[in-house]
């Protein structure tokens, strides 16, 4: 019973947490703030369109070291895309059909990082290149 109970919990904790993923409202984006944004601007925005088959692009490729961020827009009421989940941030959106959704992404490390729709169906693929 207690197992089942911690299950459950996590299981809700785990629902909630997806749910709770909304973009940060725009107030927190006003100037005032900005001296304490955890991340810099990005100088760098990939627009990636979630469709109800994929990702497009699907595969993408940002500078080491560059403020990047990728700017998703679903363009489908699928529910398989109502979110995305970036697996190695930890961290999951939500997706309301035409809406754009910034997600700066860390270019710190290089190498290739799979991000998915939120029931792991389709994928999209972000390489972090150190070539420069
Ligand atoms: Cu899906």
């Amino acid at each position: 019973m207690t197992r089942y109970l911690f299950a459950l919990v996590t299981m809700l904790g785990w629902l909630t947490a997806c749910g709770k993923s909304t973009p940060a409202p725009p107030a927190a984006r006003s100037s005032t703030l900005t001296a304490n944004a955890p991340t810099a601007e990005a100088t760098r925005v990939v627009r990636v369109k979630a469709t109800s088959t994929s990702f497009e692009p699907a595969e993408i490729t940002l500078n080491q070291g560059e403020p990047s961020a990728i700017e998703f827009e679903r363009v489908t009421e699928s529910k398989c895309m109502r979110a995305v989940r970036m697996p190695w941030m930890k961290k999951a959106k939500d997706l309301a059909v035409g809406e754009k959704v910034l997600i700066p992404i860390p270019t710190d490390k290089s190498g290739t990082f799979a991000y998915a729709c939120w029931m792991n169906m389709l994928y999209g693929r972000v390489t972090v290149d150190a070539s420069k």
